[in-house]
């Protein structure tokens, strides 16, 4: 911890951000820092538990979903990433259609109620190709809920298609689109975000495109790439302009921190941040984001022991059974590709809460025999 404050001036700033976060009143960029640099973890823990559990009681989410990367070759080379390949590259793949459907199957076949599609900006793929993806998974399967691309991907297709954000989403829409994953947010502060995504989308894109996507009627996430070369002031900046963006159109659903993986990428020199940074980071989201509902502990990233924590220290998700991952895989995470509901349950209850499927709006999950349906919206 710094020594800039005296411990009275410490204890008396304490003091008052408790009281805030009682009152459920908004904490400052200042408070942030305070958070970040004088706060011990119970203590971030246990104040961010109150928000937690005041916004979702004893529940803690997750889904029955399947993820897609239709392709890895990317024009970019982001430092961070160790999924994208070069288009003549040994690792190189693109999905054909019959692949995709075969995963579409594979996902109703698991009783998925979301199937997650990112991938990379392909060389020679244009943005018709993209929309195939799109409309072969919903004529496949139009009960499935496709949570599909990035802000880096619709900035992509404007620029090839010559079009607005709304256009490229409206499209998207009609094949099949039902909303937008959190991915492509990296660190918003310039400085940093030249130092490790120079090329792809910026701040502005990325806030323009989930602006327009809430106008839409689309749900998206939002997540922070932490761990790497950012400090404590780019994490709580991210952080309020999420916000801010929140209080605007209310269309966020919930925010995920992605703790850094540095195997085989440009920065493989970093240590993976630690547990204490994992907590720190889920606790610090929490407070911050008074007008977010929901906090993921994405366990993929996290693994599956700090996600399980993380239930007692702000999270109330932990995404879900997932399978097919890549893009951390091949990052060096040592997780599981997937995880069976029945883990998922035991996790969830040996942390002493209550597990709820949830589809990916927040819907309950109300399965009768092989089928389901959604009741009413979760959360506060
Ligand atoms: O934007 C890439 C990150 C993101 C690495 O919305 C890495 O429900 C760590 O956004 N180490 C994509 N992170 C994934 C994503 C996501 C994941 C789960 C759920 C949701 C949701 C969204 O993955 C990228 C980037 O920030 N990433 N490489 C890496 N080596």
């Amino acid at each position: 911890m710094s020594t800039t404050l005296s411990p009275e001036q410490a204890s008396s700033q304490l003091a008052n951000i408790s009281e805030k976060v009682a009152a459920g009143e908004r904490l400052s960029f200042e408070d942030g820092m305070f958070l970040e640099t004088e706060t011990d973890l119970f203590t971030l823990g246990r104040l961010a538990n109150q928000v937690r559990e005041r916004k979702n009681g004893n529940f803690a989410y997750y889904n029955t979903n399947i993820h897609l990367n239709p392709t890895n070759v990317c024009v970019y080379r982001c430092t961070f990433c160790a999924f994208r390949a070069d288009l003549r590259a040994e690792k190189a793949y693109t999905f054909t259609d019959e692949m995709i459907r075969d995963r579409v199957l594979e996902a109703k076949a698991n009783g998925a109620t979301e199937i997650h599609v990112v991938g990379g900006l392909h060389h020679l793929k244009k943005f018709d190709w993209y929309l195939n993806v799109i409309r072969v998974i919903h004529e496949t399967w139009p009960k499935i809920h496709i949570k599909a691309w990035t802000p880096v991907e619709i900035g992509w297709f404007c620029k090839q298609t010559k079009q607005s954000i709304r256009w490229v989403l409206e499209e998207m829409q009609k094949a099949g689109l039902g909303s937008l994953p959190g991915g492509g947010a990296e660190i918003f502060d310039p400085e940093i975000r030249s130092q490790i995504c120079e090329h792809k989308a910026d701040a502005d894109v990325w806030f323009d495109v989930h602006r327009a996507a809430h106008e839409l009627g689309l749900r998206s996430n939002a997540t922070m790439l932490y761990g790497h070369i950012e400090g404590p002031e780019h994490r709580i900046d991210h952080l309020c302009k999420l916000r801010d963006l929140q209080d605007q159109t209310g269309g966020f659903q919930t925010f995920i921190p992605l703790a850094f993986h540095p195997e085989n990428t440009g920065m493989d020199h970093l240590p993976k941040p630690s547990g204490l940074q994992d907590l720190k980071t889920i606790a610090i989201s929490r407070l911050m984001l008074d007008n977010f509902d929901h906090i993921k502990a994405y366990w993929i990233m996290l693994g599956e022991k700090i996600a399980q924590t993380a239930l007692a220290f702000g999270a109330d998700d932990l995404d879900g059974t997932v399978v097919h991952e890549i893009i951390y895989h091949d990052a060096g995470a040592e997780t599981p590709q997937g995880l069976a509901v029945e883990q998922l349950h035991s996790l969830i209850r040996e942390a002493g809460r209550e597990p709820v499927e949830r589809d990916t709006l927040y819907r309950r999950v109300i399965r009768d025999g092989a089928d389901w349906n959604t009741g009413e919206p979760l959360g506060a």
